[in-house]
């Protein structure tokens, strides 16, 4: 039982998400794990990884963590977390995936927690869109649509 409503949010979050492709914000869920706003931003010709930012709150009464996910679009996908070690911006993968407590939203923007995108099969561009899916381990998979925003982009596409 619990599984078929799982696959009923999934399946009507990917039909939430067709209805809504010409939207400039867009917001995915499955289970108490809401995702809002996917986007990434414009890479040039020669960069092979891309970034992916994001809202995800928990709307249930119990943790939940980000493990994995997946895109067409590239070969891996990792969730990183950015350090500063001695004046030194650093990213690096987070070990253990990305935990979002009850009640709590965890921004993923330049600069802090994003999804990295490495092997990208071709240059992003601004306006495109891609796919992806991510892994949560209570809430299962979240089909999700990314919004390409223009290089250098430091927020989400604006909702009308
Ligand atoms: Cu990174």
């Amino acid at each position: 039982m619990q599984y078929s409503l799982t696959l009923a949010a999934t399946l009507l979050a990917s039909a939430c998400s067709v209805a809504a492709s010409s939207a400039r914000a867009e917001s995915f869920r499955n289970g108490a794990i809401e995702i809002d706003t996917p986007w990434s931003r414009a890479t040039p010709p020669t960069q092979t990884v891309g970034g992916g930012f994001m809202v995800i709150t928990n709307h249930g009464s119990t943790t939940d963590t980000l493990l994995t996910g997946s895109t067409t679009l590239a070969a891996e996908l990792q969730i990183h977390t950015v350090t500063m070690t001695d004046g030194v911006m650093r990213m690096r993968p987070l070990d253990g995936g990305l935990v979002i407590e009850p009640g709590q939203s965890v921004v993923l923007q330049p600069g802090g927690y994003h999804l990295m995108f490495i092997g990208l099969g071709k240059p992003l561009q601004p306006g495109d869109s891609f796919d992806a899916v991510l892994h949560f381990e209570h809430a299962g998979d979240i089909a999700v649509r990314f919004d390409v925003q223009p290089a250098g982009a430091t927020s989400p596409p604006q909702r009308p």
